[in-house]
């Protein structure tokens, strides 16, 4: 029985066209949804994993499957669909699963064969016995695994062109922000895989450089801190010599012994989702957590960086209280915070959010012909009508963030001060080369994307 297990292509998401830009190949990352699935897999399977990412492979030369496995982000839906109408034409079963296939139902459900909903440790082994009997449900649904049943991922099946491997070692978060997915799909419940697990898995990744894919590695709780300290000891005394990055909220800062741990154990960076510059912002979006303690964010960037851990922040524009101005004053905020690298996303209602039925019922969702709309669910582009921002004012509040960040001064101040602090800048360098190199090329897309979409905002939003 021979298994395609696809990730789609996803074209708009300059991030994952590295064939453009030579510096994204260090942004290209793993499907691990794919890897986990095919580490659930009886060997009577013969499996190929197809990352569209590295190139659309020519599929009628390839031997015809007996059954298609499509996961997807939302922004991947429409190429899942070509891929699925693809196989199904030729008479293969297609089964889709991942995020976008328990938030879109029944949109997905009449585009393929079967659809997996939850995560699919649980259900998986029963579909691949059941599409083998010609007997494949429309709908199985995974809820939530237990956590001590995630395989050990298959890293050996995808070629060695990426920069980094990738690895999960916690899955749900109990913050639940208004934009984000992760509570509504992975659950409030915060689940950490079986250290010894993790730590074997990790020595089966090929690659030197790792991503850990986990929404908040150290946890928000005394007893989640302890276990990540666990983890980094038993990570450290296996001698992985592996170096990774990781997402954590800003509370990791708060622990000097975590994070001689973290980098004792590899860690060279974090990405930290600081999303607004203003606390009101940060109320906005349900993210109180980064007010807790008046917290002093150039301090604790200050804390983390000096054990030799680069960080990454994040950012969102499209906020209620966002007004023209906004694009400046983040790029301000983030070099005042000392951030090595900074990432800045366009408030985006994905479905399942609480963010979604917000404005959904506020009829700001300005990109709302699905399916083909949902392509430009990046995060790259203004997909909603902001308050204070149109469709001009928003692009251009993002170009003038990310050209007054990624300045040559600012560039080279940054490389000057990880210098001076001692720490390694070549990291560095190169995620502010690729973000900077991308600038470009968003400035193209975003002149397709107001000639194709641009009269869909001829309104500005009613609230
Ligand atoms: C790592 C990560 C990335 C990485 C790697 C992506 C990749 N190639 O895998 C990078 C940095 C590239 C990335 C980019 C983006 N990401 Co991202 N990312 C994640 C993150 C943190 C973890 C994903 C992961 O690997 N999880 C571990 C695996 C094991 O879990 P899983 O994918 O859910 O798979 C399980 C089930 O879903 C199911 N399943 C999945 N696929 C399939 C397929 C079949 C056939 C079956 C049966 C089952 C099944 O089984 C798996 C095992 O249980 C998630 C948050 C999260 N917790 O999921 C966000 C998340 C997936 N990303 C998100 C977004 C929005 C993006 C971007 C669009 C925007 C951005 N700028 O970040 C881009 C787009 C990338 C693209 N290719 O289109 C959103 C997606 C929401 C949505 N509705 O689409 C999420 C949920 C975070 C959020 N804020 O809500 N991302
Ligand atoms: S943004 Fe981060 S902290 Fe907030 S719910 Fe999502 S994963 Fe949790």
């Amino acid at each position: 029985m021979r298994l395609y297990l696809i990730n789609p292509s996803s074209p708009l998401v300059s991030i994952v066209k590295f064939s453009e830009n030579r510096w994204n190949r260090y942004r290209v990352w793993k499907p691990l949804s794919l890897m986990i699935l095919a580490g659930l897999t009886p060997p009577e399977w013969e499996i190929s994993i197809v990352d569209e990412n590295l190139g659309v492979p020519d599929y009628p030369v390839m031997p015809r499957p007996d059954l298609v496995g499509v996961t997807a982000f939302t922004s991947q839906a429409n190429r899942a669909y070509e891929v699925a109408t693809h196989f199904r034409r030729l008479g293969v079963p297609v089964v889709m699963g991942g995020i976008h296939a328990t938030m879109c139902l029944d949109e997905v459900m009449e585009r393929v064969d079967s659809v997996v909903t939850g995560e699919a440790e649980t259900v998986w082994p029963q579909v691949l016995e059941d599409a083998r009997r010609g007997r494949l449900k429309r709908r199985y649904d995974g809820g939530l695994a237990e956590i001590k049943d995630v395989p050990l991922a298959r890293h050996d099946l995808l070629p060695a062109r990426y920069a980094f491997g990738a690895i999960q070692t916690t899955r749900g978060c109990p913050l639940n922000c208004t934009f984000c997915s992760v509570t509504a799909f992975n659950g409030s419940k915060y689940r950490q895989r079986p250290i010894p697990d993790v730590v074997r898995e990790f020595k089966s990744v090929r690659e030197k450089h790792v991503l850990v894919v986990d929404d908040n590695l150290i946890g928000t709780r005394p007893s989640h801190i302890a276990r990540a300290k666990d983890l980094f000891r038993a990570m450290a005394q296996a001698n992985l010599r592996k170096e990774w990055v990781a997402q954590a909220t800003i509370n990791c800062a708060d622990d000097e012994e975590l994070l001689a741990l973290a980098a004792k154990a590899g860690c060279r960076g974090v990405f930290v989702g600081f999303e607004s510059p203003a606390p009101q912002g940060l109320l906005e979006l349900g993210k109180k957590f980064n007010l807790l303690k008046g917290r002093d964010f150039r301090a604790s960037v200050r804390r983390i960086q000096r054990h030799n851990i680069l960080v990454v922040g994040s950012f969102i524009i499209g906020l209620d209280m966002d007004e023209p101005g906004i694009g400046t004053r983040i790029a301000e905020v983030a070099s005042q915070y000392g951030l090595d690298n900074l990432n800045v996303l366009f408030l985006t209602p994905l479905p399942g959010t609480r963010l979604w039925d917000r404005m959904k019922s506020e009829d700001r969702i300005a990109l709302n012909a699905f399916p083909e709309d949902w392509k430009y669910y990046t995060l790259t582009y203004p997909v909603a009508r902001y308050k204070y921002l149109s469709l001009d004012g928003s692009i251009q509040e993002m170009i003038s963030c990310n050209r007054n960040f990624y300045s040559t001064p600012r560039i080279l101040r940054r490389m000057c001060t990880s210098l001076w602090q001692q720490r390694e800048p070549l990291i560095s360098l190169v995620g502010n080369l690729s973000y900077r190199s991308n600038i470009p090329l968003d400035c193209k897309a975003y002149a397709d994307f107001k000639r194709q979409r641009g009269d869909r905002y001829d309104r500005v939003s009613g609230v």
